[in-house]
């Protein structure tokens, strides 16, 4: 059994700008071209702290941002050294997940290891 579109598919409306009258009085009609903005992003990002282990941390970054060894251990240097650093960058529900992974992660092994997202500019 097959069904059939009871309707044709609407093209999708460009709004045309409002009337502008020009020196020798024409109308003119502009026509704007309607353009859909990308997504927002949101980068991931880990804070340094005291406690955590650097080696706890290079093994969160490699499991969760899916980076090798070596630019996992960067990573986390960078945050040691400048108090914060990105990990990734994602869509808002794959940061949000990323973000609850880490810190279950983190909180099972008994790390104070802070985790958060925020868009990228
Ligand atoms: N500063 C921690 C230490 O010296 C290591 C560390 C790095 C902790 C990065 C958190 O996001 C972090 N053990």
């Amino acid at each position: 059994m097959f069904f059939m579109a009871t309707q044709k598919p609407k093209k999708p409306e460009i709004p045309a700008a409002p009337p502008s009258v020009g020196n020798d009085d024409a109308v003119v009609l502009e026509r704007r071209t309607q353009r859909t903005q990308p997504p927002q992003m949101y980068q991931v990002v880990l804070l340094n702290d005291d406690f955590t282990p650097m080696e706890f941390v290079v093994h969160v970054i490699q499991e969760f941002f899916n980076k090798d060894r070596e630019m996992a251990t960067q990573i986390m240097l960078k945050i040691h050294l400048e108090g914060k650093g990105i990990c990734g960058v994602y869509s808002r529900d794959v940061a949000s997940t990323k973000v609850d992974q880490v810190s279950q992660a983190a909180r099972n092994a008994g790390h104070p290891l802070q985790c958060l997202s925020e868009p990228v500019e």
